[in-house]
């Protein structure tokens, strides 16, 4: 496929870092990509998510094909210039979205009915329509119908569904097509089980992808099992191509995530944080509604340059939350999605100088674990 490329720079351990090449422009990897769910990274200018350092954003099939729709946005020029983001977009394919949000859900062989938990209205997805979702939003890179099961789920229950969704990334292979500049990567399911992981990324490797997810995970079971599956699973996909982390996670877990090989993530955390007055910072987590920042004249981070910290105290940051006033969750947020991009860029750099080990015992080290 021509205008959509991986390049590996440089690799320590088994972390990696590289570019994502694509007609919309380039992907640093490891890559956080901001979750934009709804057409917008709520309380945030493109231009100021792009000012963070995200070269991707993430959107959503399921969120954007209730309301406005997929072919309303088609009509209107695409999702890159509905939202005035111009650089890579990701869309998830919307099955997770339906497990996690719709009600009266019924999943077949074909693919999933329910009804949408903004009117009740009733929808079907497939692999077939998931694909020519995708499309019409115009999405950069496109993510294949899977099913990802709850856990703890029993062994047959995930072995169904990992067998169910690789027969769903061949559907969604051949519906995809041939979209030069345009990419589809898989999902490899399995849950913890180690020979259903290796079941899953042999099924999706003989299908062929641009890049490949590592799905199921950050479902519940918690960081130490999901660095335990990570630990081979990352081994088990294409060496040459992108490996994503769906829906991860917490900056220990990301580090963690690309210590084990895992080359994109997404998570709400940081922008959802930003509107509930949590704030991670290069000292551990706080929470701005507490009392105790009412008179304190500190930046949040005195390591960090984004505009909350440049401009406000934690008195004003307090102050704000306090009175629900929206520059709080502007400020908040641009912080947040600001802090984890300098973790990115901070992996980036030590994974090419080879000191990425360093870097991370200091990562941990400076961070408490409780509230600060
Ligand atoms: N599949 C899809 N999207 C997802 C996941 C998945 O398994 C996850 C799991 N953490 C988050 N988002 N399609
Ligand atoms: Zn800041």
């Amino acid at each position: 496929m021509t205008g959509f490329s991986y390049q590996i720079n440089a690799t320590d351990g088994q972390a990696r870092t590289g570019v994502i090449n694509t007609p919309r422009g380039e992907i640093r990897t490891p890559a956080f990509m901001p979750v934009g769910t709804a057409a917008t990274v709520k309380a945030m200018m493109p231009s100021s998510v792009r000012e963070t350092g995200a070269d991707i954003l993430l959107g959503n099939t399921y969120h954007l094909m209730l309301r406005p729709t997929a072919e309303r946005i088609d009509r209107l020029g695409g999702l890159h210039k509905f939202m005035n983001w111009d650089r890579p977009i990701l869309t998830d394919s919307g099955g997770f979205q339906v497990m996690s949000l719709a009600n009266l859900r019924k999943l077949t062989e074909r693919g999933v009915t329910f009804k949408s938990h903004i009117d009740g209205s009733k929808h079907e997805i497939t692999p077939e329509r998931s694909m020519e979702i995708q499309a019409l939003l115009g999405s950069d890179i496109v993510m294949c119908f899977d099913e990802c099961p709850a856990l703890p789920a029993d062994r047959d229950r995930i072995a169904q569904s990992m067998e169910l969704s690789m027969r769903w990334a061949k559907r969604s292979r051949e519906a995809f097509g041939d979209r030069p500049g345009h990419a589809l990567f898989g999902i490899q399911q399995g849950g913890l089980e180690e020979d259903l992981r290796k079941v899953s990324a042999e099924a999706l490797r003989e299908i062929g992808f641009d890049g490949y997810a590592v799905g199921g995970l950050a479902v519940g079971e918690g960081q130490e099992a999901m660095f335990g599956c990570l630990d081979y699973a990352a081994d088990q996909l294409p060496v040459e191509k992108p490996r994503y982390l769906m829906g991860v996670g917490k900056p220990d877990d990301i580090v963690g995530a690309v210590a084990r090989g895992i080359d994109m993530m997404d998570c709400v955390l940081p922008s959802r944080s930003g509107r509930t007055g949590q704030v991670f910072t290069r000292q551990g987590v706080l929470n701005i509604k507490n009392a105790r920042h009412a008179d304190d004249p500190r930046p949040l981070d005195e390591g960090c340059g984004c505009p909350a910290c440049s401009h406000y105290s934690r008195a004003y940051l307090h102050h704000v939350f306090r009175s629900q006033e929206m520059i709080s969750s502007m400020l908040l947020t641009w912080h947040n999605l600001r802090y984890y991009q300098d973790i990115m860029a901070g992996m980036r750099e030590t994974i090419a100088a080879g000191t990425f080990q360093k870097w991370q015992s200091d990562f941990h080290s400076t961070r408490a674990q409780g509230d600060i």
